[in-house]
């Protein structure tokens, strides 16, 4: 008996002794802990005897003279965690019979017996470390790659639009030769094609024809009997007034003078004289001499022609007037500090979540295609770089999409991650019709900085 109880005060004298030993306090703070007689809380509040500290009591205002108890309420304890990461718990959780701290320190007094699992999750952690690092390390070697890449379309790219300035600047004058030989073709052709003065009844800016007497008759007596009757002229000759006019018999007659039929005589005197005082009586179906002229056709064909090389050289121009602004627009495009991102315009990624499948266009849109529906909706337009300072490249910002229904416009904002992969990795929507897409590339791969603030406890 007298056994058991010797036995049973060393088990709690050994807890009480553990309880009193600073634990919880990291090697920065030990010496604040220095075993003297009084203790000076942290904060400077406050001065206690030293057999006060870890005592289950909360004296300190700042809770420091607890930091092995889970008697102050603001009080944290500090897991050292040999061979994981260190990090503080509330002192509230200190013996509280749930295994905090990986290396069990928290329940040094407790019920619950907590392995020690620092040793593991260490050596997970350094595993995930060094891949990683590789993957860190891989990605800035392809990004290497794609600043060489970048760099040379750049060049490229600046190399093919002063070429086209070129082109364009030939082409400007071009058009101006091209539009002058047109306007000289046309000229011509309307010179040949008689806007020079005719004789006979014909007016300046008729076309000319062949208007002798004898051939009108000879057109108009289509039975061949020498006689031009009012049925000939009904057949072939139309007034044009309000509109065209077929003849009557009566008005037939009226033209050959009152007379149902006339020789040629007659007809130069009657209907010959009054086509060339009104230019309103015309015969249908007059053969055109320009059409038989060799001359007039070939004056034709060269204006034609002209016409031709004129639209030819005009749709050239406009052609590279449009690929000078787009080269320009592209060169005035920020593709990272050494063009790494240079790569990614002209290329779209997708990922379908849900009902909607995504498109992200670097440099150019963001989009959204419902499963059911065929529309797509543009979530936003490329806007700019919208990373941190320092850190500018890791995001991108698109914005003025089509409107919400009752809300503002759709935009979308993109977060680059160092990955070997070029791959968008996921879509959400936060908030509604505002989108984040997480992108991977390994132009957004950074060197890796020596981590501050790893403990030295590790
Ligand atoms: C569509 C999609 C959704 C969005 C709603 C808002 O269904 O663009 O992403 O939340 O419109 O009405």
């Amino acid at each position: 008996m007298q056994y058991h109880i010797i036995i049973a005060m060393t088990i709690w004298f050994t807890a009480y002794v553990d309880s009193r030993k600073i634990r919880g306090i990291s090697l920065a703070y030990r010496r604040f802990y220095k075993e003297k007689t009084s203790f000076l809380c942290i904060d400077g509040s406050k001065l206690i005897p030293f057999d006060q500290v870890n005592d289950d009591y909360c004296d300190c205002p700042d809770g420091s003279d607890e930091p092995g108890t889970a008697a102050c309420s603001n009080g944290r304890f500090y897991c050292t965690n040999l061979g994981f990461r260190p990090h503080y718990i509330p002192s509230s959780r200190v013996n509280d019979g749930i295994c905090d701290c990986c290396d069990a320190s928290d329940e040094y007094n407790s019920q619950t017996h907590c392995p020690s699992t620092c040793r593991k999750l260490g050596q997970r952690q350094r595993a995930e470390v060094e891949n990683q690092i590789r993957s860190v390390n891989e990605g800035l070697h392809l990004k290497q790659q794609l600043i060489k890449d970048g760099i040379n379309m750049w060049h490229e790219k600046q190399n093919q639009l002063n070429d086209l300035r070129r082109v364009s600047e030939n082409l400007h004058r071009k058009l101006e030769e091209e539009k002058k030989a047109k306007l000289e073709a046309e000229a011509h052709k309307d010179d040949v094609m008689g806007y020079q003065k005719l004789d006979g009844y014909g007016s300046k800016r008729q076309k000319f024809e062949d208007d002798a007497p004898q051939n009108i008759f000879q057109q108009l007596d289509s039975n061949k009997d020498g006689w031009v009757a009012a049925v000939e002229v009904q057949a072939q000759v139309e007034l044009f007034q309000d509109d065209r006019h077929q003849l009557t018999e009566t008005e037939a007659v009226d033209l050959l003078g009152g007379s149902n039929q006339v020789d040629f005589a007659s007809f130069q005197e009657t209907l010959f004289s009054r086509m060339k005082s009104n230019d309103k009586i015309k015969i249908k179906d007059r053969p055109s001499k320009l059409d038989n002229d060799p001359l007039v056709q070939a004056a034709i064909r060269a204006a034609e022609k002209a016409n031709a090389d004129l639209k030819k050289v005009e749709d050239a121009y406009e052609t590279v007037k449009m690929e000078i602004r787009d080269l320009e627009e592209m060169l005035s495009t920020d593709y990272g500090s050494n063009k790494e991102f240079i790569y990614l315009q002209n290329q779209c990624f997708e990922m379908t979540v849900y009902e909607y499948t995504y498109m992200f266009c670097p440099f150019n849109q963001v989009t959204q295609k419902g499963s059911t529906g065929t529309e797509t909706i543009v979530l936003g337009k490329w806007h700019s770089w919208a990373g941190p300072i320092g850190n500018k490249y890791s995001k991108m910002k698109f914005d003025k999409g089509q409107p919400c229904w009752q809300g503002p416009a759709r935009s979308a904002t993109v977060t680059l991650m160092c990955g070997t992969e070029t791959v968008l990795k996921s879509v959400k929507e936060p908030s509604k019709c505002q989108y984040f897409m997480e992108f991977q590339t390994p132009a957004a791969c950074q060197p890796l900085q020596p981590k501050r603030n790893v403990h030295n406890e590790l």
